[in-house]
């Protein structure tokens, strides 16, 4: 399923369809578009090696909208967040949030706490990741001596984000605004690791969105969905050995059994991968319930 059709969700319009994530806009009792609002719906489809798969995972939308919905919580003395109620219609309960529409900023901003991916590349070519110089001697999982700003520009679905440097967000931004990006970026990754850390989950980068009111008042408010695993790199903090691919801690089931022989599909073959068997959607809705529980403190 890609779009939860209209006729199941009377009193709104289908605005955007992401990966994983749907937006809607809730219609007036005249049936015209309400111009400050959005409704955000996470899906409980799930991406791995660039795909979107055919097999749900039951429950992941519910539990990740209850994710953010609590990192909101825990980051409101930082930043104003975009939550206005989740009073949703039944279809899309418990993983439906009414939003505040805001004008986005046209920057991906992301921090990291460890080095990999993308970021151990550039380290790797140049010993610098986006303009900030790092210790020489560092690996794949390294933690970095503080979190650093690695923004990207959105690019359109099916396309990959591209790295901005500082000059491009200031241009983009301006140099204030470019700063509080920055610094609120950080300090949001730094939060979720000091609240992680204790309950075994190494945050190891994030991608968070801003916006802010389109009629100018007020500073940035955070958007989107913020610290879960569909936006950041979750690591299982009992695994974590620098030095190697660190294992994901909602994901591993799902990507070893597709690379496994039992699935007979090969990421280079080109072929959309198969569906998944029950034993692997089971033990990965299992980790999002856990990760939604350590992170919480509360039973799913
Ligand atoms: C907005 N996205 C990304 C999220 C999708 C796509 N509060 C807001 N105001 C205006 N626009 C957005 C938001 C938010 N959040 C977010 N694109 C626009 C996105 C979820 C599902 F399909």
């Amino acid at each position: 399923m890609t779009f939860a059709s209209a006729a199941e969700l009377p009193g709104y319009v289908p605005v955007y369809s992401g990966k994983v994530r749907d937006l809607y806009a809730p219609l007036d009792a005249t049936g015209r578009p309400v111009e400050d609002r959005l409704m955000l719906v996470a899906s409980d489809r799930i991406s791995a090696y660039d795909y979107v798969l055919d097999t749900p995972i039951p429950d992941k939308g519910v539990v990740l909208t209850r994710l953010s919905l609590w990192w909101f919580d825990q980051l409101r003395d930082l930043v104003p967040n975009h939550v206005v109620s989740t009073d949703v219609p039944q279809a899309v309960a418990g993983r439906g949030v009414l939003v505040r529409r805001l004008e986005m900023l046209k920057v991906e901003a992301i921090a990291r706490a460890y080095l990999t991916g993308s970021g151990l590349e550039e380290y790797r070519e140049r010993g610098s990741v986006c303009g900030v110089e790092l210790p020489a001697g560092l690996e794949d999982g390294s933690r970095l001596p503080e979190p650093i700003f690695t923004p990207t520009t959105k690019a359109p679905l099916g396309e990959h984000d591209l790295p901005m440097s500082a000059v491009e967000v200031e241009a983009e931004l301006g140099r204030e605004q470019a700063e509080e990006v920055s610094r609120l970026t950080r300090a949001i990754l730094s939060r979720g690791n000091e609240i992680a850390g204790d309950r075994g989950i190494l945050i190891a980068d994030t991608k968070v969105e801003f916006g802010r009111a389109p009629d100018g008042s007020g500073g940035l408010v955070l958007a989107d969905e913020v610290l879960t695993p569909d936006s950041s790199r979750f690591w299982p903090a009992d695994q974590w050995r620098p030095g190697r691919t660190q294992p994901s801690f909602d994901k591993q089931y799902v990507r070893d059994w597709l690379t496994s022989p039992e699935s007979g599909w090969s990421r280079t073959s080109g072929e959309a991968p198969p569906p998944l068997p029950a034993h692997v959607v089971d033990r990965t809705r299992a980790k999002y319930v856990e990760a939604y529980e350590r992170l919480t403190g509360e039973r799913f």
